[in-house]
């Protein structure tokens, strides 16, 4: 097989760059290690940012999410004790966030893959990358038991964290930046009408978060051990635990159900750079990960995406090798911004084991700033709604 972008990774960062290469006139294939299903089973972000909607609208992907998706103006930060406040993005921005699953989003990206006829290859085993500094790379995996090979000009590493791609360039060449919290999230889906708004809530318990996939499903999340695990978790010592984490005036209001997907995430800052290595370029996780405390993750890929399809746009239409060969630095200028933001959020949200009552205060002071200063609250809207596109 010869393509001219050989893509390793069929979650959203793979399938999109696919489809706007696709709308460029560059072909592609994907290689996804899983099944369909099984991608399609996964249930992750929830939030997208306002620059990532409106490059979903522009690629033609704009339909279902117009129809399903959940516009809102900012989310609120609740605290014990206090009113909570709105991180009002559409005042101090202009703009809105959008509550739409990534599950939705890799459905639709299947979906416009599939109408177009793009190349996507399930069940693609022990993917190889070879050649990535000459200018003929290619790649090597297992398929239906035979081995087979695709020639490319490019290759795109969107294979996530445990991917190959990362991996295929030399430890000597990468410089990687890892930090782990002591603390996850146990989060649950409910068909129930979620809580109106997105809201983060701090409390001496631990963190929680109320949000929300469409107007019959919620999504709950409460900050856990590193070692809880699901069994002991039964739907009411959920539903118990997080309205102990809420100011009584929202704990009421909250709708409980039965959970149909209860999962647990660990909490993880994570950032390679450089995001090339001759002709292999790294997009979403298999870059950086975030926790999930800013919604940035999934945004992240985007972004990616959208830079290095920008760039290959570029080299193929006009010969212009400029964003290529500044895609690196110019995507991870937004990756450690959103590192920081969700990092700081994270920081501020979570009790961590050995907090001292100093530390408290820290965090209450902090919280209370927020919400007093219009000057601090512009400044987390601009960064929770996205920094624009560089040009
Ligand atoms: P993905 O990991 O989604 O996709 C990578 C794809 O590559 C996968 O389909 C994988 O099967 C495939 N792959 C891996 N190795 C391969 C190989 N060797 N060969 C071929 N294919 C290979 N973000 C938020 O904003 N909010 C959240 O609440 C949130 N929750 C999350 C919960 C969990 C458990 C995880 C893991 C992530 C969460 N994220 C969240 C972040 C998440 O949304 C990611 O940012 C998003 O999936 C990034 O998309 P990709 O970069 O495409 O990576
Ligand atoms: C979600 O709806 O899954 C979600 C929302 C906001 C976050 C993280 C996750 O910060």
């Amino acid at each position: 097989m010869r393509t001219q972008v050989a893509i390793i990774g069929g979650g959203p960062a793979g399938l999109l760059l696919a489809h706007i290469l696709d709308r460029h006139g560059i072909d592609s294939v994907v290689l996804e290690r899983q099944t369909r299903a099984y991608v399609l089973k996964r249930i992750r972000a929830g939030v997208l940012e306002a620059g990532t909607v409106e490059l979903l609208r522009e690629v033609g992907l704009g339909e279902r999410l117009n129809r399903e998706g959940h516009s809102h103006d900012g989310s609120a930060i609740a605290w014990a004790g206090r009113e909570r406040f709105f991180i009002d993005t559409k005042k101090y921005t202009g703009k809105s966030m959008m509550a739409y699953g990534q599950t939705a989003i890799t459905e639709d990206l299947y979906a416009a893959r599939d109408a177009a006829g793009g190349q996507i290859v399930d069940e693609a085993a022990d993917v190889q990358l070879h050649d990535l500094t000459s200018d003929r790379p290619c790649v090597t995996f297992d398929k239906d038991g035979a081995s087979r090979r695709i020639d490319c000009d490019y290759v795109a590493g969107c294979d996530g964290f445990h991917g190959v791609s990362r991996q295929s360039t030399p430890d000597s060449m990468l410089r990687t930046f890892d930090k782990g919290y002591p603390f996850g999230w146990l989060g649950i889906m409910s068909e129930t009408p979620p809580f109106p708004d997105l809201c983060y809530c701090y409390h001496q318990r631990g963190f929680a978060l109320a949000s929300m996939r469409s107007p019959m499903l919620s999504r709950y999340y409460i900050q856990c051990d590193l070692d809880t695990r699901l069994e002991d978790w039964p739907d009411e010592r959920f539903w118990e635990e997080f309205k102990a984490r809420c100011p009584q005036k929202m704990a009421d209001a909250i709708v409980t159900g039965p959970s149909i997907e209860k999962s647990l995430a660990p909490l993880r800052s994570f950032v390679a750079e450089p995001m090339r290595y001759g002709r292999l370029f790294l997009a979403g996780d298999a870059a950086h990960i975030v926790p999930p405390t800013g919604a940035k993750g999934l945004n992240l890929a985007v972004s990616d995406v959208f830079y290095l399809s920008r760039a290959l746009a570029d080299v193929y239409r006009r010969g212009d090798p400029r964003h290529l060969d500044g895609y690196s630095d110019m995507a991870l200028r937004r990756v450690w911004g959103a590192v920081r933001l969700s990092w700081w959020l994270t920081n501020l949200l979570h009790r961590f084991p050995g907090d001292t009552a100093f530390d408290q205060r820290m965090k209450e002071s902090q919280l209370d700033y927020l919400a007093s200063s219009e000057h601090a609250q512009a400044s987390l809207a601009e960064q929770y709604v996205g920094i624009p596109f560089e040009e």
